[in-house]
């Protein structure tokens, strides 16, 4: 799989990729990642890659031209699966997405800012935009970053115990259950006995009740979508 991100703050990024899953992806030659700053590519003699909207005043708009110069110039390299914006008005993220994309093996991600890019952009270039949730965030960096990871942490062979993946919660449509670790007792704050019983059958049984108990009360319309 690889990922080119387009953004104007290439140094974003400098945190959420270089630890833990995703650096461990990227050493195993299970993910590439690559960040191509918009502003490198504007003809604009005072490097400017925004613009006043037309029509109304309010805020500014990503132009055409940096933005399609550099998508052009990664199509005439390898053939994408997807170009995707990362906008608020976009198609919310779900597991199922992340689920479908990691199995792709060429995708971009353009990060917007300001009011948005012109709109010729998402009809000429775009073929998919999605956001990560109803709240408004300074710029799709953060958002690319969380589709990254979330498409990246479950191709087959990134995370080592192949069945951690799909114990995640939101896999099976439901939350996790609990977990408990060492010690047994905490100052007589004790992990259910159950789970210390050995009973493998039992201990399934005991999971899955926790996860529908916690589902329920926190999440209800998770249930409904079944
Ligand atoms: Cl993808 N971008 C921005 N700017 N805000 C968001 C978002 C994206 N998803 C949720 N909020």
């Amino acid at each position: 799989m690889r990922i080119d991100i387009l953004t104007i703050f290439p140094e974003i990024f400098d945190g959420p990729f270089n630890h833990s899953i995703i650096k461990r992806a990227k050493e195993k030659g299970l993910a590439e990642i690559h960040l191509h700053n918009i502003r490198e590519y504007t003809a604009n003699k005072h490097r400017r890659v925004d613009d006043y909207a037309y029509g109304h005043g309010a805020g500014m708009v990503m132009t055409i031209q940096p933005i399609a110069s550099l998508i052009d110039t990664l199509k005439s390299e390898r053939n994408y699966d997807e170009i995707i914006f990362l906008t608020p008005d976009g198609e919310v993220l779900k597991q199922t997405m992340s689920n479908h994309l990691s199995t792709l093996n060429n995708l971009i991600f353009l990060c917007g800012h300001y009011k948005g890019i012109d709109q010729r952009l998402r009809e000429h270039y775009i073929t998919r935009e999605i956001s990560i949730g109803d709240y408004v965030l300074t710029g799709g960096e953060l958002a690319a970053a969380v589709l990254a990871d979330s498409i990246v942490r479950i191709i087959p062979g990134v995370i080592s115990d192949e069945t951690s993946a799909l114990s995640d919660s939101f896999q099976d449509g439901l939350l996790s259950p609990p977990v408990y670790t060492r010690p047994a007792d905490y100052n007589g704050w004790k992990v259910p006995d159950i789970l210390l019983s050995g009973n493998e059958k039992a201990i399934g049984n005991w999971l899955i009740e926790k996860s529908i108990e916690r589902t329920k009360s926190r999440r209800p319309d998770l249930l409904d979508e079944h």
